[in-house]
Parts: C-alpha cells; sequence; structure tokens
C-alpha cells in the first residue's frame, strides 16, 4: 500500500495521515464543503471535495469516497471513528471495488454491530455475561416472568442500539410491560429494528473496555484495559489506562475474555471489547467497538503501540511484529476531551472563532487536535475539537501533568470543557479512584465550576496582597498558598 485515503475529518484524520507519512505511505482526504480549509486537507499530499457540509451529503457517502479512491489511486481506506467506520455495507463495498479497507471485515462488524448477535457469539467462549434473555423478547408477559426471576431493577435494551441509544430502566415488575411496549417503539423508529432483550441493571458500574488487535493469521492480542467510568449522558469526558481498580489477575482474566470475544468473530485490526465491572470486580460483556476509538491515545502511551501503524500493516497482511508477553504497562496516561460546549450552561454546545487557540507543552503531553488560531468550529460535525492527553510514571503524576497542560492550554472565543476537566482532575472521588459511571451527575453541578473560579480568584488577591505586603516589607513571612498550587494566571513577576 503505497497510498492511503482517509474518510474522515478533524483530529483522527490528522492523527491517521501523521502515521502514513512515518510509514512512507501517500495520504488523500476527503472533505466536505464546510472543511475547504481545514488542517486534514492541507496536511494530505492530495484532497477531493466530496460535496456539501452535511455529513449525509459528504463524509457518509461511500460512493463518493470510493470514487475518490479512484480517482487519486488510493488502494486503501480508513474510516477513522464515527461515519462509516462500523458500517459493514461500506466494507463489503470497499472490498468489492478492489479496495483494502483499514478495519475488520464486514462480517465481523455484522456481528458485533447487534447486541444479540455479538452476545451470541461472545457465549461460545465463555465469557461472562449480565443475567437477562439472549433473544429477542417476543412474549412481552413470559418476559415479565423472566424479569421477576433476574431481579429488579432490570434494563431494557435494543438489539440495533449502541453506546446507551436504545435503554430503559424498569424498577418494578409493575411497570415491565409499560416500558416494554415503549422501549420496542422507540427501538423501531430509531434503528427500524424493533429487537428488544432484557438484562439485570448493574446499578453502580464502571466501565471498563479491552483494546485488542488481531491480524490475518489469526494473531490476537490484547493492550490493557481503558477506565472510562468519567461520563456525561454517554459521552466520554475523561478515560485514562491503566484502570486503578484492577489487579493484575483480573486485568489477565478481562484481557482473555477480550482476545476470546476477539475470535467469537475472527477479528482483524483493532478493536474494542466494552465491560462492565460491578462493585464486586465482577465483570461482564457489553458490546464491541469495531472501530479505533476516539480514546485510543491513552492505550498508545502506557504501551508505546502505535495502533495505526498497526492497522496499516495488518490491513497490507503483516502478521503482529507482537506477543501478548512482549507488551507491558509503561506509567499511566489520562485523556481529557475538549467540547466546545459550556459547562456552566448544561453542556450546550458553542459556536464560533477560536480566537486564541494556544497548546499546551512539555514533557508527557500529547494534544491530538485538528485546529489552529482564527478557525472556526463548524456547526455540522461533533463538538470535540481537541483531545488532551497526559502521560506519566504513576496516575498521580499523570493527573498533575493534565492539571498543568489544562492551565497552559489557552482557547478564548468559544466556551470549553478544559475548565470542567480541571474539575475533574481535582475532585478527592477521582484522585482517590472511588467513583464509578454516575461521577458527573453526582459530583457536578455548574455551581461547582463557579465555585472553583471564585476559588481562583480568591487564592489570586490572597497571593497579591501578599506580595504587595512583602514588597513594602520584605521580612514579611509569605502565604505559600501559591506554591501548593497550580492556579492559572496568578504567577508572580519579578
Ligand atoms: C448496562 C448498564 C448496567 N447494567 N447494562 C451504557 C452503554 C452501553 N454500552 C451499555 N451501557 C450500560 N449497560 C447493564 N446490564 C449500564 C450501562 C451504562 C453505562 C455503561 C458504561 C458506561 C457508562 C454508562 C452509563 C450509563 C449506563
Amino acid at each position: 500500500m503505497k497510498k492511503i485515503l482517509v474518510a474522515n475529518r478533524g483530529e483522527i484524520a490528522l492523527r491517521i495521515m501523521r502515521s502514513a507519512r512515518e510509514m512512507g505511505i501517500n495520504t488523500v482526504a476527503v472533505y466536505s464543503e464546510a472543511d475547504r480549509n481545514a488542517l486534514h486537507v492541507r496536511y494530505a499530499d492530495e484532497a477531493v471535495c466530496i460535496g456539501p457540509a452535511a455529513s449525509s451529503q459528504s463524509y457518509l457517502l461511500g460512493d463518493k469516497i470510493i470514487d475518490a479512491c479512484k480517482l487519486t489511486g488510493a488502494e486503501g481506506v480508513h474510516p477513522g471513528y464515527g461515519f462509516l467506520s462500523e458500517n459493514a455495507a461500506f466494507a463489503r463495498q470497499v472490498k468489492q471495488a478492489g479496495l483494502v479497507l483499514i478495519g475488520p471485515s464486514p462480517e465481523a462488524m455484522e456481528i458485533m454491530g447487534n447486541k444479540l448477535s455479538a452476545k451470541a457469539a461472545a457465549l461460545k467462549f465463555n465469557i461472562p455475561m449480565v443475567p437477562g434473555t439472549d433473544e429477542a423478547i417476543k412474549d412481552i408477559p413470559l418476559a415479565q416472568k423472566r424479569a421477576v426471576e433476574i431481579g429488579f431493577p432490570i434494563l431494557i435494551k435494543a438489539a440495533a442500539g449502541g453506546g446507551g441509544k436504545g435503554m430503559r430502566i424498569v424498577e418494578k415488575a409493575g411497570d415491565f410491560i409499560e416500558q416494554m411496549n415503549l422501549a420496542v417503539s422507540e427501538a423501531t423508529s430509531a434503528f427500524g429494528d424493533g429487537s428488544v432483550f432484557i438484562e439485570r441493571y448493574v446499578s453502580s458500574p464502571r466501565h471498563i473496555e479491552i483494546q485488542v488487535i488481531g491480524d490475518s493469521h489469526g494473531n490476537i492480542v490484547h493492550l490493557f484495559e481503558r477506565d472510562c467510568s468519567v461520563q456525561r449522558r454517554h459521552q466520554k469526558v475523561v478515560e485514562e489506562a491503566p484502570s486503578s481498580v484492577l489487579s493484575p489477575e483480573l486485568r489477565e482474566k478481562m484481557g482473555r475474555s477480550a482476545v476470546d470475544a476477539a475470535r467469537a468473530c475472527n477479528y482483524t485490526g483493532a478493536g474494542t471489547v466494552e465491560f462492565i465491572l460491578d462493585e464486586n470486580l465482577d465483570f461482564f460483556f457489553l458490546e464491541m467497538n469495531t472501530r479505533l476509538q476516539v480514546e485510543h491515545p491513552v492505550t498508545e502511551m502506557i504501551t508505546g503501540i502505535d495502533l495505526v501503524k498497526e492497522q496499516i500493516r495488518i490491513a497490507r497482511g503483516e502478521k503482529l511484529s507482537f506477543t501478548q508477553e512482549d507488551i507491558e504497562i509503561n506509567g499511566h496516561a489520562i485523556e481529557v476531551r475538549v467540547y466546545a460546549e459550556d459547562p456552566a450552561n448544561n453542556f450546550l454546545p458553542d459556536i464560533g472563532t477560536l480566537q486564541t487557540y494556544k497548546t499546551p507543552k512539555g514533557p508527557g503531553v500529547r494534544v491530538d487536535d485538528g485546529f489552529e488560531q482564527g478557525m472556526e468550529i463548524p456547526i455540522y460535525y461533533d463538538p470535540m475539537i481537541a483531545k488532551l492527553i497526559t502521560h506519566g510514571k504513576d496516575r498521580r503524576e499523570a493527573i498533575e501533568r493534565m492539571i498543568r497542560a489544562i492551565d497552559e492550554y489557552t482557547i478564548t472565543g468559544i466556551q470549553t470543557t478544559l475548565g470542567f476537566g480541571k474539575y475533574v482532575m481535582q475532585h478527592p472521588a477521582f484522585v482517590s479512584g472511588d467513583f464509578d459511571t454516575h461521577f458527573v451527575s453526582k459530583y457536578f453541578t455548574p455551581a461547582a465550576l463557579v465555585n472553583a473560579n471564585e476559588e481562583e480568584a480568591m487564592i489570586a488577591a490572597i497571593i497579591a496582597a501578599n506580595f504587595l505586603k512583602s514588597r513594602s516589607n520584605p521580612a514579611a513571612p509569605s502565604n505559600d498558598v501559591a506554591s501548593s498550587s497550580s492556579w492559572k494566571k496568578n504567577r508572580t513577576e519579578y
């Protein structure tokens, strides 16, 4: 493969092109009319406009992407995440056009694209499942009996759903039939498939996902876990690796289950197996994501493996260049997603121009972004503007670096979630590692952010007063609030 086309935009398109370039592979960008001046277009060796701004008229059009491959002579397509990345029909279309998809087979996408077929495949390998039904519910009163056996609360899930879409909690037997009818009609209108099933509701889980990678020669390994428990309405906010709750034994057990899940669909390429972990540290398979994930950098930072390069090598038919025993965890990595959203205003998406845009630098800091100062954030796509990733020798250093990096990151012109990220990093529950998927709803209110800002202003005032005092009286003891904190913009200049 000498030339690949990246069927995506923003930070992930750049991320993929960088690895391709290091491998001596030429890159082709595709772009919508809204992305004419985007960085991924400028970075690529060639670029092809594929339509108007709306993704339904550009980034989601498989035909246009295949035409762009033919036009430029690209031999492979990397779909990134979102858009066409988990679309089995597109994967098949790519193959039929004589091109190579840098990703799994259409068959693996199909099996894992439906939660019931994914569970059926995983069941053959004795992967732990939440107690529930393993087929679509046809007889609601019968399902109600099963729900009583399982015990309430139970969760209704749409087989075609994903990432939390189409889920309903049922608290008691009396609500079951009504909730089932609602779930079925919701699933029918949202996914064109009314298949639903039930599971025991695990009320306060950790979200642990395992990175796996497999080649076309039957080798599959795992690259440890990511803990993505800090989420807001199924949108991940902070991810880290390793998880602070896994013992080496549990890590190995979950890793083996993840490899088995991948084996269950003859998986090739990079994929992620999602689990929930309950209070007793029992884990259960949820689903498998058949793409490179947004949060893949934390795995790269702790393993030293470039996942995109590995994906490309696998797509070229090469064997994995490492075995399970070769892979080790080195230190700790955290990712904070920077969204163009206002945390003080219910995370309302914010649009506008990046009047100031200065990224943090220095030891252990990585920024994966797709914007420059002066650029406008388009309204048509995902509001994520960057991923800020830090790596340290341990979790504490990764957190300290994250706080320092957030303080260095300067963005004006739009509201972002950076301050919210700092709030998480400083929260005792996060610092101690004692949190679950309810972290945000449990601990975050816009007032918390305002308080943090007020506290910053207060400390700045104390320092300023001290500074003036010490200048007028050099012998006066200085209050060391400043040295014990990393507050932004309260520096003392001499
Ligand atoms: C669950 C669950 C509790 N019990 N299944 C949410 C995303 C989708 N992948 C599955 N999800 C869940 N499935 C059972 N049986 C709780 C969630 C869940 C969740 C999972 C991971 C991360 C964040 C979450 C937030 C709410 C609910």
